[in-house]
């Protein structure tokens, strides 16, 4: 059983910073021969953890892609953030281990997870548990067309906090409010601050965030974790990460 290092170093991050700033990178997105210079900026900018994962995976060599995101970010947990069975390396620091809880298909809910887990045991690679949610976000997502499921209303954030304390019971070490990438909406900070009151577990909170201010919100609101990706792929934003960095770290 591989030790819960990663696990243990995003708690300490938000004991330490109140939240902390995740950056998606999107293989398919960022070239791989720009990875290194992605990855000093924003380390210098102090971000706090990287994902790393895509809908579609084209990039061929997902292990290489690894290993390099991870020569560059030394000690900043690299943790895979997996769109389909193929995204999975030794060369992480983790990976979530997603269950699509918010619908109700059963091959986004555990089959994926079956096909997964033997390999991710061979490779002795972490396991974060992780309730993944859809939440409306205005109009129709990648993900939520993909995975074929509903997403839980806006504005019902008691559906929300039932299907987190329904993760938290299941032993699940983490759970991730997903408005979906670019989304139009945001995730709303009342249905964050409802399931950080009633919750024990680590919340992440992404999807459409493109300023500081919101992802203040986000994280005031109680994310443990503010997940950033489509605006940092537009190479101009990067001059932007140090301001996202102070906003989300409210304690530090
Ligand atoms: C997507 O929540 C992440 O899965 C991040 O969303 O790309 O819109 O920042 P953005």
């Amino acid at each position: 059983m591989p030790e819960h290092s990663t696990y243990q170093k995003l708690l300490e991050i938000t004991g330490k910073r109140g939240s902390g700033f995740v950056m998606l990178i999107d293989p398919d997105k960022l070239p791989y021969r720009q990875i290194g210079k992605q990855i000093e900026t924003a380390a210098d900018a102090g971000v706090d953890a990287f994902f790393i994962g895509g809908s579609y995976l084209i990039e061929e060599n997902f292990n290489r892609y690894i290993s390099e995101v991870k020569r560059f970010a030394g000690d900043i947990p690299a943790i895979i953030f997996p769109g389909s069975t193929r995204q999975i390396s030794a060369h992480a620091d983790a990976i979530l281990f997603l269950s699509l809880i918010s619908g109700r298909n059963p091959e986004h809910l555990i089959g994926s997870q079956v096909t997964a887990a033997p390999l991710i045991w061979k490779l002795n690679l972490e396991a974060i548990s992780c309730g993944y949610m859809l939440v409306e976000s205005g109009q129709l997502t990648s993900v939520q067309y993909s995975s074929n499921s509903l997403p839980i209303p806006r504005e019902k954030p008691s559906i929300a906090l039932a299907h987190g304390l329904a993760a938290q019971f299941l032993g699940m070490k983490s759970i991730y409010l997903e408005a979906g990438s670019g989304a139009v909406q945001t995730v709303p900070e009342a249905m964050i601050r409802l399931l950080r009151e009633h919750l024990d577990i680590l919340i992440f909170v992404g999807g459409g965030i493109r300023t500081p201010e919101e992802a203040a919100r986000k994280a005031l609101a109680g994310a443990h974790f503010v997940v950033v990706g489509n605006f940092f792929e537009e190479g101009e934003n990067l001059s932007r990460l140090k301001e996202f960095a102070e906003a989300i770290h409210h304690k530090a």
